[in-house]
């Protein structure tokens, strides 16, 4: 563990830096990646920055191309990896071969990946993480970096509905708003659905499953064919299910195509279902967790564990 002002030495000692994060990246990878790329950039117009990976998200509105850095590079580099709790979720393994490196993240903790680590799972984000370092750093934010930060923020805590919103994200997110960002043009950047989408969810919404307090989405692949979904659009339709009066825990349980193992979204108020998560081999937050390739066998044992019966 450790504090802002090491990280900042770190990035202050280093001419090039490479910035990795988690496979299957949501917005609040994306974010604090580019915003932190962005801010290095802003603040350090000598340094060379890096944001490596593969391009998760289609939202050219919003987000831009990644880079791939020679190894040579990558070598004298120094590696920051964020919103990534473990070794096996990094995309990309050549952060192994930078020079030293730093993890930014919120996740509970599961394991040491980099020489430095902040981890603080009282941050709503990473992308929080990455605006404070910059707060606390005195760098200059433009509204760009904010822009970025903002759209990891709003979508790891569900715009701002979450238990983890305190009076310290307020501060950052007063900071970042402060840099002239139009928060309506923005939120329909990060938020606005194809008709289709759209349409596709009110067919979803039909094939709810609700037992107790929990409710679900099942969906296999012929019903994503069937609905023109990809499976992570599927997954993310968890959300639809976050203020259904009565509803706790809910879930999405899509099929996976290729091997036809399912992928589970598991979400909750109040309740921790993280256990829940681990018990199945997968993991992520109290209120927030998933569940990656769970055989098809298994998936009544889950449902029994969260309806509790
Ligand atoms: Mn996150």
């Amino acid at each position: 563990m450790s504090n802002n002002r090491e990280v900042k030495q770190l990035i202050e000692q280093y001419d090039s830096i490479c910035i990795y994060r988690h496979i299957r990246a949501d917005y609040d990878a994306y974010g604090s990646q580019l915003g932190l790329k962005h801010l290095i950039m802003d603040n350090y117009p000598d340094k060379h920055v890096y944001a490596l990976g593969e391009d998760d998200l289609d939202n050219p509105e919003l987000l831009e191309a990644l880079d791939s850095p020679e190894d040579e590079i990558i070598s004298r580099s120094l590696a920051v990896i964020v919103d990534t709790s473990n070794i096996a979720r990094v995309q990309l393994e050549s952060y192994r071969k930078c020079a030293d490196s730093i993890r930014l993240d919120h996740h509970p903790f599961v394991e040491q990946i980099c020489n430095c680590e902040i981890i603080d799972t009282d941050a709503s984000s990473a992308s929080q993480l990455v605006a404070e370092l910059a707060i606390e750093s005195d760098w200059k934010i433009s509204s760009r970096a904010a822009e970025l930060l903002y759209t990891g923020i709003s979508t790891d805590t569900l715009k701002m509905t979450i238990e983890k919103v305190d009076s310290r994200l307020f501060r950052v997110l007063a900071v970042l708003k402060d840099t002239g960002i139009n928060l309506d043009e923005l939120n329909r950047r990060i938020y606005d659905q194809d008709v289709s989408m759209y349409q596709a969810e009110t067919t979803a919404r039909t094939r709810i499953t609700f037992i107790n307090d929990f409710a679900y989405l099942m969906l296999r692949s012929e019903d994503l064919r069937e609905m023109g979904l990809k499976d992570e659009e599927a997954r993310d339709m968890v959300n639809m299910m976050q203020n259904i009066k009565g509803i706790n825990k809910y879930a999405t349980i899509i099929e996976d195509d290729k091997d036809h193992d399912f992928n589970v979204s598991l979400r909750s108020h109040g309740i921790a279902i993280n256990e829940i998560a681990r018990k199945y081999g997968g993991g992520g937050h109290p209120n927030a967790s998933g569940i990656g390739h769970l055989k098809g066998e298994f998936i009544n044992y889950l449902i029994k564990d969260m309806t509790g019966k």
